[in-house]
Parts: structure tokens; sequence; C-alpha cells
């Protein structure tokens, strides 16, 4: 048993520029912070452990800068990357912020939309792949509707595709060792955003020209906005294997998009997901997409981040305690017992396994009369995670 927590490149603890970055600004007030320069933001998730950097192409080079301004800002950025050893694992565009897409972008009904987003995009991919990104992000914030008077949603989902087929052919043709992730979200800052949760992205994916190319981004806050449980999402783009990135926060239930620290506020859940993650030897990014209080000094900036990383390394401490504690385990055996008797109907079809299963006699009252201790086991994890066992 560690007590130490201390963050190690092996947990790929990633950040962006816009969350440790972020001033404090919301719909109802000012910037709090001072705006870190990402120079200033790579020292600060240095300082912190942090094993890499992710940002959208509008936080590193402001959208209207000059060409020789974003060789310098570049230039900076690159040699902070190796001043302090961070990598920039994943990579994104900014398709929601600039007025002009304030009808979406790639599901946009204004067609030279459509074509500034892919041309956006394209620019964004070549930064992000030569600054090392092995991933590209796609959260589609203005991609839906308040009205559904003025949309074709046949034609927003064909847009869609369209746009990414055309960006996975583009990374093709350069021969870019990119995968894309594409994150779900229900709403906020559309009334209804298209293609809402991760199962919804995991159909959508199935239906493009290079699927084996594309993978999702699950975000704790996103599922839950939604009321639906985060692990199960991510098991399932798991047993799909896509899980090619995750957006690690956290949320509660039926409120605002919060972004709160990693673990603040559904500790059971965190511990469940980081549980799942460490169970099936997820090694990709552990990207915290989440912010710190608009309460928050600089200072406090730095506990958010190192709290986000410390909670996610005591959870992974219980989760190897849940696997050691033998009256958990005792219960869990009990649980999931198997007397083998079923076994010949298990697996494959076959017309003899049917016919001998249609024959089968079960005793369906004995079935229904066997309890399971989930009360119990549920018990020991809430005082495991209590720290009394
Ligand atoms: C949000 C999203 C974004 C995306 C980011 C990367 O709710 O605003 O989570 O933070 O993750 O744009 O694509
Ligand atoms: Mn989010
Ligand atoms: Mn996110």
């Amino acid at each position: 048993m560690t007590n130490t927590y201390q963050p190690h490149s092996d947990n790929r603890f990633t950040f962006g520029l816009w969350t440790v970055g972020n001033t404090g600004r919301d719909p109802f007030g000012a910037p709090v912070r001072k705006a870190l320069s990402p120079v200033e933001i790579v020292r600060l998730l240095a300082e912190v452990g942090a094993y890499g950097v992710n940002f959208h192409d509008d936080d590193l080079v402001p959208i209207d800068a000059t060409p020789a301004a974003r060789k310098k800002i570049i230039a900076d950025f690159r040699k902070a990357l190796s001043d302090t050893g961070l990598v920039v694992p994943m990579a994104t565009t900014n398709l929601f912020g600039d007025p002009a897409f304030r009808d979406g972008a790639f599901t946009s009904n204004d067609p030279h939309v459509r074509a500034y987003a892919l041309q956006k995009t394209m620019n964004a991919i070549d930064l992000g792949v030569s600054l090392g990104a092995g991933i590209y992000v796609f959260w589609g914030g203005r991609e839906g509707t308040e009205t559904d008077a003025g949309k074709n949603l046949l034609d927003a989902q064909k847009w869609m595709r369209e746009a990414m087929n055309f960006l996975c052919g583009y990374v093709r043709d350069q021969k870019y060792a990119l995968k894309f992730a594409l994150e779900a979200k229900p709403n906020e800052p559309r009334g209804d955003i298209f293609l809402p949760t991760t199962g919804a992205m995991l159909a959508f994916i199935e239906t493009l020209d290079h699927p084996e190319m594309v993978g999702v981004n699950p975000e704790v806050a996103h599922e839950h906005m939604a009321g639906l449980n985060f692990t199960h999402a991510v098991a399932q783009a798991w047993d799909a294997g896509k899980l090619f990135h995750i957006d690690l926060n956290d949320q509660s239930f039926g409120r605002y998009d919060q972004d709160l620290r990693f673990g603040s506020h559904n500790l059971k859940s965190a511990f469940f997901l980081v549980k799942f993650l460490e169970d099936v030897g997820y090694t990709g990014s552990r990207h915290f997409d989440a912010h710190a209080y608009r309460t928050a000094d600089e200072d406090d900036v730095k506990a958010f981040a190192a709290g986000c990383m410390r909670t996610y390394l005591i959870l992974k401490e219980k989760a190897a305690q849940f696997w050691e504690d033998a009256e958990i385990q005792g219960l869990l055996a009990e649980i999931v017992a198997d007397d083998g008797a079923m076994d010949r109907f298990k697996g494959k079809y076959s017309p003899a396994k049917s016919k001998a299963l249609k024959a089968e006699a079960f005793d369906r009252g004995a079935l229904g009369r066997r309890g399971l201790p989930y009360e119990r086991l549920d018990q020991l994890v809430v005082e495991l995670l209590m720290g009394v066992r």
C-alpha cells in the first residue's frame, strides 16, 4: 500500500489548456482569475505532476492570430513541452466558440459554415499532429437545435457522417497516425445536441466509411447530465473496442454542466469507474476535463488539479483492496457461483442445444426464492471507501 499517491507517467494523467486555464467566467459573471498563457499552463501542469496537455486549436493559437504571432506561440509552447517533458496526446477543434458556429459546425444549415468547419478542423489536425497528438477529439457543442422547426434531422445526420468521412479521408491521405474520438453530450450549449449519448455515438460510428479509425471519448458529466450510469457507457465502449480516450470530472445529476473535480461529487460512481478502467487495463489518457470552483485562486487551481489525480490514485488503491478483501471476495464468489449444470446450454446456437434446452425442466419457484447478498456486499464497498476496512 502506498500513501504518497504521486502521479506517474504510467497513469497517463492529462489536462486540457482550457481546464486549469479556466478563468471562472460563467453566464452570470466576469472572469475571476487572470488568463494564463499556454506556457504558464504547461509549467503549472508539470509542477503538479501531470503527464500531458491537450488543447483546442484556439486555446493555443487565438483564432485571429497573425502568421508571425502563430509561429512564436507554437515555438514557445514546444519549448515549454521540451523543458518540462510534458507531451500532447490529444488535440481538438473549437467548433463552438465563434459566432460563425451559432447554428452548428458540421451540421449548420449554412453550407459555407459547414465547409469552413472542415477547413478549420483540417488545419487544427495538422497543428495537433505536428505537436505529437495521436488522438483527435470531436465534441460538437453547437451541433443541435433549440427548435426542430428549422433543421432537417436526416440532413443533419448525413452532414455529420459526410464530415467524419471527409476528415478520415484527409487523415489517411496525409498518412497521419491519428484516431478520432467522438464525445457525446446531451445538451449545453445547444438545447439538444445531436448524438447525445456514448451509445448513440457508438451506433453512428458503425455507419462511417472507416469505423476502425473512430472511437469514443465518454465524459462522466455528460452521461450524468442525461441521468445515466457512466461506467455502463464506458463498459459498452470498451466491449466494442472503442474506448480511445476518456474525460474525467464530476457532476451532480440534474444540474447544469458543472465540470467538477474528479470524484468530488459521486465518489462511489468514481470508484466503480476507476475500478473498471484498472480491471480491464485501459492504457489511454486519463484526461481531466474539469475546472476549479469559481472561488479558487491560482493556488487553489493547483490543489484542484492535484486533487483530480490524487483521488484517482486513491480509488485505484481501493480497487486493488476490493480484490484482496477476503470477505468481499467470499460474497462475490457466492453471487456468481456456477455449478456447471447449465454448461451444456452455453455458447453458440445449435439445433441440438435448442432442442435440449426446450426439454429442460426448470424449478422457477426455486430460482425466484434465491436471495443475493448485494446489501452486504455494497455495505462492505461503502466501508472500504470510508476507510474502515
Ligand atoms: C464540454 C466538453 C468540452 C470538450 C472539449 C474537447 O462540456 O464543454 O466536455 O470540454 O471535451 O471541447 O473536445
Ligand atoms: Mn463537458
Ligand atoms: Mn469533455
